[in-house]
């Protein structure tokens, strides 16, 4: 079958409401962007490179738990089921999945249209028999499923701990909502990145290669590019801590000096030192997850883990 990417609004749209959520957070007395932003095309090639990192231990943890556990995770999912992942990006993780799950179909829905054509584009030359469709878009919002209209189990994949990005609060509405679109017999497997030593976490989002530093001063970048900013890129500093009380990494764009910053018609003034928050990464307990899964409707059924108890992948089942 040939492979769809249909893109869930216009590029007219997508401009204005980046312009609008740049504002609204520059705006704000803690400045701070919407992580999703991260992804254009750029960004998602800096995303690829921090997965192959050494510090960032969270992709080959979560690749080295699919492929020690495949089988299992296969018979949690059901042969035959309909298989929709959130923010597919490279899909390395995926090609294992569709191997040992099977599917009847399978539906990427990612952030970046580049990002999701490539992935797309490979996948169908994988898996010439499957049915495959991508859907360019923002999955915080309630999408439109075309392949979801019938019977079968319907199974969201939602791996990489894309979910720590949200505040539990945010996660648990988040896990509502996908309750929703599964229905009653529907199932969930989410990637979460665990809670662990400090300097480790640490390491993971300061690399030495300074990538993640790209990654993050990369969206200053695209609202040059993009909305035409005039952010002055050597007058700000990749900054990430973890703020162990929160249970959260959080990413931030240090301001070097006193400056001012013009985006379209608006005008922002930054002081030393301040900072725009661009990312929370937040880190659970096997505990704290599955308690916040409950409150999201569901119901840890299994929960997968690698040898170094560094990241899980829990099968939830709707409660
Ligand atoms: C894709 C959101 C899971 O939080 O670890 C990587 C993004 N930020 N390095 C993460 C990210 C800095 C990543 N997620």
């Amino acid at each position: 079958m040939s492979p769809e990417v249909a893109d869930s609004r216009s590029e007219l749209d997508l401009i204005d409401s980046f312009l609008q959520d740049v504002v609204a957070g520059l705006s704000l007395p803690q400045k701070a962007l919407p992580p999703k932003y991260f992804y254009d095309a750029p960004g998602s090639k800096l995303f690829e490179k921090i997965c192959r990192l050494p510090e960032y231990y969270l992709t080959r943890a979560e690749l080295s738990l699919t492929r020690k556990n495949l089988s299992s995770i296969a018979r949690f999912a059901g042969k035959g089921c309909d298989l929709l992942e959130y923010g597919s990006g490279e899909s390395v993780k995926t090609r294992l999945l569709l191997r040992g799950v099977r599917p009847s179909a399978y539906v990427a829905v990612d952030i970046s249209p580049a990002a999701l054509l490539g992935a797309v584009r490979k996948l169908s030359r994988a898996f010439p028999k499957l049915s495959i469709t991508g859907l360019a878009g923002d999955f915080s919002r309630p999408l439109k499923i075309p392949a979801f209209e019938g019977r079968r189990r319907r199974v969201v994949y939602f791996p990489g701990s894309t979910i720590g990005n949200l505040s539990p609060q945010e996660a648990q509405a988040f896990l509502r909502m996908t309750r929703g679109q599964v229905g009653p017999r529907g199932a969930m497997l989410v990637g979460v990145d665990l809670k662990k030593d400090a300097t480790v976490l640490h390491a993971a989002y300061n690399d030495s290669r300074g990538v993640t530093a790209a990654f993050n001063l990369n969206l200053l970048a695209r609202i040059n590019r993009e909305l035409g900013g005039d952010f002055d890129l050597r007058a700000w500093r990749h900054y990430a801590f973890y703020n162990a009380p929160l249970g959260r990494i959080e990413m931030h764009l240090v301001s070097l000096k006193k400056q001012v910053v013009d985006i379209a018609l608006h005008r922002f003034t930054l002081a030393a030192g301040e900072t725009i928050h661009t990312e929370n990464s937040y880190k659970y307990s096997m505990e704290e997850f599955r308690a916040l899964a409950a409150l999201g409707g569901f119901a840890a059924r299994k929960v997968w883990t690698d040898r170094k108890g560094l990241f899980a992948l829990f099968g939830l089942e709707a409660a």
